[in-house]
């Protein structure tokens, strides 16, 4: 188990490495290309995978985290739905010496010993090249409505928190409504359909995710307006969906966020399965895209 690879461990006969995988859910584009990676990722390295999906409720993640633990397994590695509420689940796993690394989303507590490591992206950092790319290209009185991630998800949390910061320079550039789309399409949808109906003069869409921009298009059109036009759309992730919807001019700009963690999740359980010293924070590199360069970049996008 947690310190070594012997053979004491129960979740491994042969030497194998076995990690619990808790995944979010299948919620969005973003997060079927995160899964995949993380499964083929687990097939190259030789790695055990058990893997759950939990359907983005907090309390399926806990169950699972839980049963890895009664399995012995060497490592747990998770993407937390929610930021706060995992101290307890995570102190089980510590005193059964099991590590867990953190992928793609963190959790908000104060003991930072309950996990060896967090990799994934800085999405205050996302939040902000939104705003920035708003502010750049916008004159005058801007009126925004924001479709929020999952309530409480560090990437809902941090893609506010980043936005508003930036946007916050230009007193003319106001959040006129904010509510939660979950990630989803259908939530972006039925979360813009009631916008429309509820604001008048809507500007810009920022939605925390491309699924939920994607589903603010078809309410756009619902409503005999153009996306990207009549209303501009900023969405974060950059999945092939975006980019098409980007290169076809009905989004505007999209912030990119690497869902490929997969490799690099693997390289770091191996390491802290064999006890050595990881950084505490690994953040993934990623970039931005216009329309243009969502034209070039779609023939080889991989997601
Ligand atoms: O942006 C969204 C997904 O946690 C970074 O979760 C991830 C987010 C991603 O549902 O599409």
């Amino acid at each position: 188990s947690g310190g070594g690879t012997g053979t004491a461990s129960g979740g491994q006969d042969n030497g194998k490495i076995t990690m619990g995988f808790a995944q979010v859910g299948a919620e969005s584009g973003w997060r079927t290309a995160n899964t995949k990676s993380v499964q083929e990722a687990a097939k190259a390295a030789g790695v055990e995978l058990r893997f759950s999906d939990a359907q983005q409720k907090q309390e399926n993640q806990i169950k699972a985290i839980r049963s890895y633990i009664q399995q012995k397994v060497d490592v747990i590695a998770f993407s937390p739905v929610v930021e706060t509420g995992w101290d307890a689940v995570l102190l089980e796993a510590k005193r059964a010496k099991i590590p867990v690394i953190l992928t793609d989303r963190a959790i908000d507590s104060d003991d930072d010993s309950l996990y060896e490591t967090f990799l994934g992206s800085d999405f205050v950092e996302e939040g902000r090249k939104a705003g920035q790319w708003l502010v750049d290209n916008s004159q005058g009185p801007v009126n925004v409505v924001e479709l929020q991630g999952t309530t409480g998800a560090a990437p809902a949390i941090d893609r506010k928190k980043g936005f508003e910061d930036v946007i916050g320079e230009r007193p003319g550039i106001k959040v006129v409504a904010t509510q939660s789309g979950d990630f989803t399409r259908a939530g972006g949808k039925q979360v813009m359909e009631a916008f429309l109906k509820s604001t008048s003069d809507i500007d810009v869409v920022y939605a925390h995710n491309d699924d939920m921009g994607l589903g603010a298009i078809e309410a756009i059109k619902a409503a005999g307006k153009k996306p990207g036009k009549d209303i501009r759309i900023i969405t974060v992730d950059a999945v092939k969906d975006g980019m098409q919807a980007l290169a076809d001019g009905e989004i505007n700009f999209i912030v990119e966020c690497n869902p490929l963690l997969g490799e690099q999740l693997m390289d770091l359980a191996e390491k802290v399965v064999a006890g050595e010293e990881v950084p505490k924070r690994v953040v993934t590199e990623e970039t931005t895209f216009t329309p243009e360069q969502a034209k070039a970049a779609l023939p080889d996008r991989k997601y």
